[in-house]
């Protein structure tokens, strides 16, 4: 029997690291543990359904602690770093960017200092470990009404969480270039799926819609995004891990561009369908245009030819497979969405203060 690949994965806890460590120790049959802080977006009740696997364990702490995350891959002696952990939400980076900074970019660079070391320390077997940054297609900043973002595309992030991750993904790159530690980088589009945090768009317009409440549209709603359902994103990232080459990146996306107002018009039709909302109302009854986000980006949408070439990865899901079994997902369960919404989260908008 060939033995379990050993996967450290940072950022666990949350939306697209929780599905990640789902698809590792319900298909893939890895060993993993999971390092996260438990922010306001971590949340234990999204890895509770694997508590008594012996494949699974769970430390609570910071990707910028350099003594814990030194001490994790010494003891756990990783095949693969997957780095999930980041401050995500872009409408927090520009109320304040003080934590996007730390996570995102000291954070990241303690991860590549003690994996640089761990790697090192590895003798004969260093051909064995992997260092995989998970990344997002807003370091390219924003596009017009053509074109795709490609591998090649200058970098232009524009907002704060968007700079963050953009440098964190040069740290990741300039190790590989300085010091060959074997690593890549993913940029991906707009996720949705089963665990995302009831502040990006789709779970909030299901939960503002369930709750009777206008969901908050910004500026006109034309703004649009390249949406890829999470499960497609983790194979995607497996894929990777599996055939993908040191000092690459690899875009990921689902070819599935939609502008925003017609988004949520696609997901207020799937609730009338599950009978959760009236169809006798227009849609403008269930919507509020908003005070538009500062700075803003038109329109995201991936080349991801380069994975689909070089590695055979394909999306599997379709917009209208995928987002009925979301809104299915958030039906079933009301619990986990009033569980994570704690004291540290009000609901109040974000995303306004240099407007104000
Ligand atoms: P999320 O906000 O749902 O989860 C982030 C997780 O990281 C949480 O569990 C949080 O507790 C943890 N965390 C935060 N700071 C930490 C720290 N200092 N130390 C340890 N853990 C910490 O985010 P997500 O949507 O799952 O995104 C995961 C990754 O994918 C991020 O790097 C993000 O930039 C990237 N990404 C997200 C999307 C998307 O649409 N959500 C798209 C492309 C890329
Ligand atoms: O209430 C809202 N109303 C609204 O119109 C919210 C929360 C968002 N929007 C708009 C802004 C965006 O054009 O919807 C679009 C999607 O917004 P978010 O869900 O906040 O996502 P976005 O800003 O596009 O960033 C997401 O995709 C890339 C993730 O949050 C990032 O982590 C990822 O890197």
């Amino acid at each position: 029997m060939t033995e379990k690949k050993k996967f450290l994965v940072t950022g666990g806890a949350g939306f697209i690291g929780g599905n990640f460590v789902g698809k590792l120790l319900g298909e893939e049959s890895g060993q993993v543990l999971v390092l996260d802080k438990l922010t306001y977006a971590g949340h234990l009740i999204t890895l509770e359904r694997w508590a008594e696997n012996p494949d699974y364990q769970f430390v609570e702490g910071d990707i910028a602690d350099s003594e814990l995350v030194g001490r994790l891959l010494k003891e756990f002696k990783p095949d693969y770093l997957v780095n999930f952990a980041a401050e995500s939400h872009v409408d927090r980076s520009i109320d304040s960017a003080a934590d996007f900074v730390q996570t995102n970019i000291v954070g990241t660079h303690v991860l590549l200092e003690k994996s640089l070391e761990y790697w090192r320390s590895l003798g004969d077997s260093k051909g064995n470990f992997q260092f995989q940054h998970v990344s997002t297609d807003e370091v390219y900043g924003s596009l017009g009404a053509t074109g795709y973002f490609q591998e090649s595309t200058r970098y232009s992030p524009n907002s704060p969480y968007a700079a963050s991750k953009a440098a964190s993904d040069h740290l990741v790159m300039a190790y590989y270039r300085t010091y060959g530690l074997p690593a890549t980088i993913t940029n991906c589009s707009n996720n949705y799926g089963p665990y995302q945090f009831p502040e990006k768009l789709i779970p909030l317009a299901l939960a503002n819609a369930l709750n009777g409440k206008p969901i908050p549209i910004y500026g006109d709603g034309q703004n649009i995004r390249d949406w890829i359902y999470v499960e497609d994103h983790c194979e995607a990232i497996m894929s990777v891990l599996a055939h993908g080459h040191g000092g690459e990146t690899y875009n990921i996306g689902g070819n599935c561009e939609r502008t925003n107002i017609e988004l949520v018009g696609q997901i207020i039709t799937v609730l009338q369908e599950f009978e959760q909302l009236p169809t006798d109302r227009p849609f403008e009854h269930f919507i509020e245009f908003v005070t538009d986000r500062p700075g803003h980006d038109q329109r995201y949408a991936i080349d991801a030819s380069k994975i689909g070439r070089e590695l055979g990865w394909q999306p599997r899901f379709t917009f209208q497979e995928a987002i009925r079994k979301t809104v299915r997902w958030y039906l079933d369960n009301q619990e986990w969405c009033t569980a994570v919404l704690n004291e540290n989260y009000d609901g109040s908008r974000l995303g306004r203060a240099k407007n104000d």
